[in-house]
């Protein structure tokens, strides 16, 4: 039995999303359609978001003009669920900083800004390590790049994979961390407790007690930011190629 609090939906069912590539393009905000449907959607079934990144980045983009992402979906989590919100109620939190310690992050961060500046690649802008809550973001070309910029490190990354590489050095330097290093967008990959990916939002849904828990997500692929959740035995997952599709698979499932 789900509480009362989603007693008006007919469906005892939970649908999450990912935000960059599965409800928007990368970056990019939600389209007035996919909002559209998102409403229909939640008619039937409770519906919530689940991004990478910070909840400033997830509410912007996920938010339609004169509305906003809390009063569009019953669970918003943002920085895998570390941020997390529940019909517009704020959820306990958990820091990376009090996880790592403040000795072992300086080790960290020392060897990533090391490792960042000898890294060369066409263009370097801003921002390359970003302090969340519950992570932090690394991004060799820096996170103030624009949108132009990053689709052309993507392109480069893809050829001379300096991500790939990076996260690699990291995975054995500091294998004694207890730390996941995740590849996630197209700039950057974020560094997290092990256990501390997509599913840690799940702990937050689990009381409720839904029949289906369903995942919608771009990067399901092994190493990809949605892979461990798409996979997790307390979810049905579905793989979208982009927001176009993510559509598609909606119509078809809960008949839209
Ligand atoms: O949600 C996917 C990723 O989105 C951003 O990645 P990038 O800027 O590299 O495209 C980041 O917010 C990252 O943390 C997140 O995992």
């Amino acid at each position: 039995m789900v509480s009362a609090a989603f007693a008006d939906r007919p469906q005892k069912k939970l649908v999450l999303f990912d935000v960059d590539g599965t409800l928007s393009l990368a970056r990019k905000n939600i389209t007035p359609e996919m909002t559209a449907l998102l409403r229909e959607l939640r008619k039937k079934v409770v519906i919530g978001t689940v991004g990478g990144s910070d909840f400033v980045k997830v509410e912007e983009q996920v938010s339609p003009p004169g509305s906003n992402i809390l009063k569009e979906f019953d669970y918003a989590f943002a920085e895998n669920g570390l941020t997390a919100y529940k019909l517009g109620k704020q959820l306990p939190t958990h820091s990376f900083i009090e996880f790592l310690g403040e000795d072992k992050y300086k080790t960290l961060v020392n060897f990533i800004l090391h490792y960042l500046a000898d890294i060369d690649i066409p263009i370097k802008r801003g921002t390359f390590v970003e302090f969340r809550n519950g992570m932090i973001n690394v991004s060799p070309i820096g996170r103030s790049a624009t949108y132009p910029e990053r689709l052309d490190f993507l392109e480069y990354d893809k050829k001379h994979h300096i991500r790939e590489d990076f996260v690699k050095v990291l995975r054995e330097k500091f294998s004694d961390y207890g730390l996941t290093f995740a590849i996630g967008g197209q700039i950057s990959f974020d560094v997290f407790p092990n256990g501390w990916d997509k599913t840690f939002c799940l702990n937050h849904v689990a009381d409720e007690n839904f029949e289906e828990i369903h995942f919608f997500g771009d990067k399901t692929y092994p190493g990809g930011n949605d892979y461990e959740i798409f996979t997790d035995p307390r979810t049905i997952g579905h793989s979208v190629t982009d927001p176009t599709d993510t559509m598609k698979q909606l119509k078809e499932l809960f008949d839209l």
